[in-house]
């Protein structure tokens, strides 16, 4: 497929060597969905040209930026029909050669983000210990933009990252930028817009970092084709980004399925109501389902299967495959499911786990799965893909609640051999009435990354939550942080103030007026939070936290107003996932009653301030396999334990990754060991295009501060949370000024019966998972992990199986 010689390994290296041409990113146009560098490539240029564009719509690809467009529509043969508007405007045809026609959910006529032409981006493709060169190329008219790589350390390069204002001056219309990354490690990553509520519009697409040794980098046989079977999921929504947060900003909720909100002044609304809950009653969002898409393709409920387009994925009979699943979405987890087909969860966020079998995988925004899946199946040969929310309409009073339909995405697997249906065959594709299969007590069905503790008894649905999975390889000794942490740290994520707006501790995010890494000396330190006073109405500041150096770091994140489930992403690291605690829930009706008893907010409305209840905190422990995500579900009213070493230095955002949560103010910074943070290179420190080579960024990632750092004192004497926030603030002045605690050792304590149920059920998981581990002292290496090269899924029982 892709035609390379030594004389392009040596066109490239000598272009790399001072600017990146166009032209040779010959594996990657307008035209494809997935662009992989050649194995033998050790840097890969990739181009991202961002503009907007309108859905349903095709340009000709000759015309200049936005124009000359055709709009078409999805007839009752489910074909693209040319819809003659303006009159006399020609079709597309072979001369006149046109971008796809990016028709989504068949329904939503409005404007979104291309990259490339489409929506999603790209997937790109690359090789563990590849150099990834993109250049990001804006036509926008207005917006800037930034690109992020989610997953991606950026060790020693935090400028790097893409937050936008954070780590650079965001990319101005018609500017270039372009971004240099080390693909160290293999696994499933993805990049999207850091700024403003862009991602979800369409500027996003799969990172996929293969291993080098063939295939396979799992001790399980299996195809892996991540061009093809990367999935992203996305909660389409009927406006553009900015509408949707204006609005909601306004009113807290914003409401798609009232026409008046759109476009006319609502008059006859007279009851609001929130979103459709989940099983334990808590929201997954303020904003409302409109409608699912996979690989930018699905049905909004409007729309009859014949006049949609749906993503189909081939795969052959007998053959097992690697899906990759990235959570792409605005607002909404999603349950993934084939009919007929169990999962084998191997992956989470880049990081290979043991195998769980699984009828469902929770993916949340921002998070990554990746299973194997058997083709093995006889009785058809169109199965659906499902990505639903977990929206149960509570209609009775007493549960199984039923799942709300039409809040999904779908997509098809097709057994090869014979052609893929069309959309006018979508409507006959079924299995049983059952999906994947019927879960009963007898056959409980297994679900992975509940954003709940589990489900009422009467759903027979099993849940194997995040902290439950174990790494499949161990973290090496000198990279796994203790479990006794050096420094805690507590962040309390809601709509805690006044204004309903997001909030890290009742603080709402407001962004600097210059970027922390491009322009260190130019930073305004009047904004920034004083954590040194309490903030009990809530604030609006520059939430920094000061993190010492390579030092074990326990993170705390609690939901204490109990209403949304946030998904939590730490930029900068991947940590460990030591520990989730949950709400209380009535038994009955498995509806939440409250928050946990274990976080203490000394009884403040707004919890600005949270520590534990009981001084020490629950027993945790952590070993070489406990999981480490990048992204974790923080439930409605319960916490996550997270640790890490702090061994890269820059500023990280935390944030939730629900867009427009984190744009409501859901973030802050963390700000590790400033005295070490490499100066960004030179050319970034102003706004405009923004070009450096790959020699560049190789003595960049080889930075030693050090080196620079003879005559200063080791940096553990910045540990202190209160640096950063000597300024004034808008908030009042309060006798608390004690604003974290950092309890030293974790220990043993009893607070409460819930406490002691929770800790009995922590120990209780970790002991079993200790007894069903494979045997064996860990040694730190690949060798000692008993499972064969030649085991097969279908043969591979999997020992933390809960039934
Ligand atoms: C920035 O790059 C664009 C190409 O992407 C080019 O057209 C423009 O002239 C450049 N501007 C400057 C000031 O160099
Ligand atoms: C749990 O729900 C049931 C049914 O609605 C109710 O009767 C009971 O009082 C609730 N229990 C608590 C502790 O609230
Ligand atoms: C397909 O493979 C799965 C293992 O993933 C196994 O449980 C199932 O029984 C197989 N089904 C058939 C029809 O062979
Ligand atoms: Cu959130």
């Amino acid at each position: 497929m892709f035609h390379f010689t030594a004389l392009h390994l040596i066109l490239a290296h000598v272009l790399f060597g001072s600017a990146l041409a166009h032209g040779v990113n010959e594996f990657c146009d307008d035209d494809m969905s997935a662009c992989t560098c050649p194995e033998e490539y050790d840097v890969c240029p990739f181009e991202l040209v961002i503009k907007r564009m309108i859905t349903f719509t095709r340009y000709e690809k000759d015309a200049p930026t936005g124009t000359r467009g055709k709009i078409y529509f999805i007839n009752d043969q489910g074909e693209l029909e040319h819809n003659p508007f303006p009159p006399n405007v020609p079709g597309c045809s072979a001369e006149n050669s046109c971008t796809p026609a990016n028709t989504v959910d068949g329904e939503t006529f409005r404007s979104f983000l291309g990259v490339n032409g489409r929506i999603p981006g790209p997937t790109l493709v690359v090789h563990r210990g590849q150099i990834i060169v993109v250049d990001v190329i804006s036509e926008l008219l207005n917006e800037m933009i930034t690109i992020h790589w989610h997953g991606i350390r950026q060790f020693n390069t935090p400028w790097m990252d893409g937050a936008g204002i954070i780590s650079q001056c965001p990319i101005a219309p018609r500017n270039t930028f372009r971004y240099i990354l080390n693909a160290s490690e293999a696994g499933t990553f993805w990049y999207h817009s850091h700024n403003g509520p862009q991602r979800h519009e369409g500027v996003f697409g799969g990172l996929v970092v293969k291993e080098t040794q063939g295939d396979n980098d799992y001790p399980i046989d299996h195809e892996d084709l991540p061009e093809s079977h990367t999935l992203t999921l996305l909660d389409w929504q009927r406006e553009e980004g900015v509408n949707i947060f204006w609005k909601q900003a306004a009113f807290l909720q914003y409401y798609p399925q009232v026409d008046q909100c759109i476009d006319r002044i609502p008059k006859t609304i007279s009851s609001f109501s929130f979103p459709i809950p989940g099983v334990d009653g808590a929201l997954f969002a303020l904003v409302e389902h409109w409608s699912g898409l996979i690989n930018g393709m699905g049905k909004h409920p409007n729309v009859a299967f014949k006049n949609s387009q749906l993503k189909i994925f081939e795969v052959e009979a007998d053959t097992t495959y690697r899906f990759r699943l990235i959570g792409a979405q605005s607002e909404y987890p999603y349950k993934f499911s084939v009919d007929g087909h169990r999962l084998l969860v191997i992956a989470t966020d880049g990081i290979s786990i043991e195998p769980v079998v699984a009828d469902y995988v929770i993916v949340h925004t921002g998070e990554r799965y990746d299973i194997l899946l058997v083709a093995n199946q006889t009785q058809q040969i169109d199965y659906w893909m499902r990505a639903e929310t977990l929206q149960v309409n509570m209609i009775q009073e007493l549960p199984p609640y039923p799942f709300v339909e039409g809040h999904d995405a779908r997509a098809i697997l097709h057994y090869s051999g014979t052609p893929p249906p069309t959309p006018t065959q979508y409507e006959n594709i079924s299995f049983d009435g059952y999906y994947p299969k019927e879960c009963i007590e007898d056959s409980l069905c297994i679900a992975v990354n509940c954003p709940y503790q589990k489900f009422h008894p009467s759903y027979n649905i099993t849940c194997i939550n995040a902290h439950q999975l174990r790494l499949m390889f161990p973290t090496s000794s000198d990279l796994l942080p203790s479990a006794e942490y050096d420094e805690q740290y507590f962040f309390n994520f809601g709509f805690e103030n006044q204004w309903g707006t997001g909030t890290i501790n009742t603080r709402s995010f407001i962004f600097p007026t210059v970027s922390f890494h491009a322009n260190p000396d130019r930073i305004d330190n009047t904004t920034f939070c004083d954590l040194g006073v309490s903030c009990s109405d809530g604030c609006f500041c520059t939430h920094v936290v000061n993190v010492p150096y390579n030092k074990t770091i326990r993170f705390v994140f609690t939901n204490r107003d109990a209403l949304v489930a946030h998904p939590i992403h730490l930029h900068g690291y991947r940590f460990h996932v030591v520990g989730i605690g949950y709400g209380i829930y009535n038994e009955t009706t498995g509806k939440l009653l409250r928050s946990t008893d274990e976080i203490n907010c000394q009884g403040m409305a707004f919890c600005t301030n949270p520590s534990w209840a009981n001084i020490t905190g629950p027993l945790l422990t952590i070993d070489e396999f406990t999981v480490q995500k990048d992204t974790i579900i923080l439930p409605a009213g319960g916490y996550v334990v997270v640790h890490f070493v702090s061994n890269n230095p820059g500023f990280w955002p935390l944030h939730c990754h629900i867009d427009f949560h984190e744009r409501l103010g859901m973030d802050m910074l963390i700000n590790v060991a400033q005295p070490r943070h490499n100066p960004a290179p030179e050319g970034m420190q102003t706004c405009g295009n923004f070009t450096w080579t790959v020699e560049e960024f190789t003595k960049a990632v080889q930075f030693d501060p050090d080196a620079q750092l003879v005559a200063q004192p080791t940096d553990t004497t910045e540990n202190s949370t209160e640096s950063t926030g000597s300024q004034t603030n808008t908030c009042k002045q309060s006798e608390d000024s004690d604003e974290l605690s950092s309890d030293a050792v974790a220990g043993i304590s009893v607070a409460g019966d819930v406490f002691v149920v929770l800790a009995i059920f922590l120990t209780a998981v970790l002991l079993y998972l200790a007894l069903t581990r494979k045997k064996g002292v860990p040694n730190y290496s690949k060798g000692n992990i008993e499972l064969s090269t030649t085991t097969s899924a279908a043969t591979y029982v999997n020992p933390a199986r809960a039934d």
